[in-house]
């Protein structure tokens, strides 16, 4: 086999063989599409184990996981719009586990609440209704003090609705259409994954694997990238190839936006759905997907991915004028202020308006059809380790990025958002209208090593 192992593609959904090393010596796996135990008129009936899994996320060696299905990443749900999804998850693991659909508008009790977590041996079924917008989610731990050492570790995965307007859209689909998972991991000398330093985390993986690469044919693609790191930041950037953002976290944008040569900064949680067109290239190119560093002390810019056009194909597949309205913002009639900060007397814990997260207590009640203005504020810009990043995150239902400090949104800000950066003394003002369930949900900074140190708040829907 050559050294590089190019002309050695494996199956989509197969781990990387790693028999030869160095950078772009392996294939990008697409995570595996999972495949619903039943079907009745209006469902899809999952279930998914929680396990242990050794796998090759280096070439040539083991990295003990925790996995969703025993891959790195999770394997892939498609549900649509307006068709119910049932998914029951059963723990292996010898520790509590939980799951949450992060933008996923679900009832209370399938929302993975911290304190609704599945015993070691038990299982737990989560309803998931779909009746929101297509769009880009993805599962992960959610379990008290745990989630970030779980997603860190390796539980994770994409959970992919398909709108109802989305087939006449003819955007790329089937293989042309794939996720992408970028995190940071450290690893020590024998291959496990040190859950340490963050400044430390030195590799980023794509789709669990350590600068891999990835065949496409001269053709549109559509591809969902999602930051699953726990704290780091991303900046992305494809060159010169065209790329147009298609939708954000909570689905499709009114239109495309030409995105070509511009950064990506994307926050851990935060989603990009892009349609990136190969057709310019001549087969046996390569492009490189790179990520600037951030928070690890050097701003290197690094390749990450390395697409190689292997063949020219038909491309039936359009990227249209125009996509999906946004829903009009009504009135808000209510206004609240969170303060994200960090008491670092001691141990550290996080506080979201100088309180850390109390299962027992309701932060925010509020009534079900409102549309409200929350102004989110990162408190902590002089620690005595100088100034610290935060993000935010709501569950249950998307909001609006109205302004930064008085300033317009940035262009990552676009759409219907569930997680947005917000950094060292500014505030961000959201808006958004909490429609559908009742009941108890969370809302976080979403940098899972502050969410786990405390900083989530919670509320209550009522009637
Ligand atoms: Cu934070």
């Amino acid at each position: 086999m050559s050294a590089l192992a190019l002309g050695d593609p494996e199956p989509p959904g197969q781990p990387g063989r790693g028999s030869a090393k160095g950078p772009f010596s392996v294939r990008m796996p697409v995570p595996p599409t999972l495949r619903p135990v039943a079907r009745t008129e209006d469902t899809d009936v999952y279930r998914l184990d929680i396990l242990p899994a050794d796998l090759e996320l280096q070439a040539g060696v083991r990295t003990p996981c925790l996995t969703f299905g025993g891959s790195f990443v999770g394997p892939t749900i498609r549900a649509r719009e307006g068709r119910r999804v049932l998914v029951t998850y059963r723990n292996r693991l010898p520790e509590t586990a939980n799951v949450h659909l992060h933008g996923g508008h679900v009832p209370a009790d399938s929302d993975g609440h911290p304190m609704q977590v599945i015993d070691p041996g038990a299982e737990r079924r989560y309803e998931y209704p779909n009746r929101q917008p297509g769009a880009t989610l993805w599962y992960h731990d959610h379990s008290h003090h745990l989630e970030a050492e779980h997603v860190y570790r390796g539980m994770h995965g994409f959970y992919l609705i398909e709108g109802e307007d989305e087939s006449r859209l003819r955007l790329p689909s089937g293989e042309y259409d794939v996720p992408i998972a970028i995190r940071d991991a450290q690893f020590d000398p024998n291959g496990g994954l040190v859950h340490g330093d963050p400044a430390a985390r030195n590799v980023i993986l794509v789709n669990g694997r350590s600068k891999p690469w990835f065949p496409v044919a001269a053709r549109k693609y559509r591809l969902r990238v999602l930051n699953s790191s726990t704290l780091r930041y991303l900046k992305l950037n494809f060159g010169s190839l065209p790329v147009h953002q298609i939708g954000s976290d909570g689905g499709l944008l009114p239109a495309p936006v030409d995105r070509t040569g511009t950064d990506f900064p994307l926050a851990a949680g935060e989603r990009l759905d892009l349609v990136v067109d190969f057709s310019g290239l001549a087969v046996g190119s390569k492009a490189m997907l790179t990520n600037q560093g951030q928070f690890t002390g050097d701003d290197r810019i690094e390749p990450v991915l390395c697409f190689t056009v292997d063949r020219r194909e038909r491309d039936r597949s359009r990227l249209p004028g125009t996509l999906r309205p946004l829903p009009d913002l009504p009135p808000a009639t209510v206004h609240r202020e969170l303060t994200l900060s960090f008491d670092l007397n001691g141990t550290p814990v996080g506080l979201v308006n100088g309180l850390p997260f109390d299962a027992d207590r309701v932060d925010q009640r509020i009534r079900r059809g409102t549309t409200e203005i929350w102004t989110v504020t990162n408190g902590d810009t002089a620690t005595k380790y100088g100034p610290i990043q935060h993000s935010f995150h709501l569950h249950l239902t998307e909001f609006r990025v109205l302004d930064r400090d008085g300033r317009p949104p940035l262009p990552g800000d676009i759409g219907r958002k569930d997680t947005v950066p917000v950094p060292p003394g500014t505030s961000v003002r959201l808006q958004a209208t909490f429609d559908d369930y009742l009941g108890r949900y969370m809302y976080h900074c979403h940098m899972l090593e502050h969410s786990s140190a405390g900083m989530m708040g919670q509320m209550e829907i009522v009637d």
